[in-house]
């Protein structure tokens, strides 16, 4: 189980590396998977970093197996709030025009563990 855990954090680790840090605005894509794993679910990658004036699109999947079927994915300080339901991915699109730290939410279930959007200068 330990050996589980240690794979699941090196690929977090992976898949957050991979989104490597931008020197300028530009248009910054990511697809964010929702799992679950031992009953936590949590959208991947959970902080995503972009430059103020990026263009942003969002591919979310929600692959959480358990019921129920939908989840929500809400930045409220960007007015976004989407819900995704197994099976089907939802893309969207906005403009990070606000810098600073903010919350990334399922606005369905407090317990759902949030994430955040860092928008850089
Ligand atoms: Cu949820």
């Amino acid at each position: 189980m330990r050996r589980l855990v240690t794979c699941f954090a090196a690929a977090l680790c992976l898949v957050l590396a991979a989104h490597a840090l931008p020197v300028h605005a530009e248009d910054m894509s990511f697809t964010v998977v929702n799992v679950e794993y031992e009953g936590t679910k949590i959208w991947v990658p959970s902080t995503l970093v972009v430059r103020k004036g990026s263009k942003v699109r969002l591919k979310l999947i929600n692959n959480v197996p358990s019921d129920p079927n939908q989840h929500g994915f809400a930045i409220p300080a960007y007015n976004i709030a989407e819900i995704v339901t197994r099976g089907e991915p939802k893309q969207i699109e906005f403009t990070a025009d606000k810098e600073g730290v903010f919350p990334i939410i399922c606005q369905l279930h407090p317990a759902h563990v949030g994430g955040e959007l860092v928008v850089l200068p």
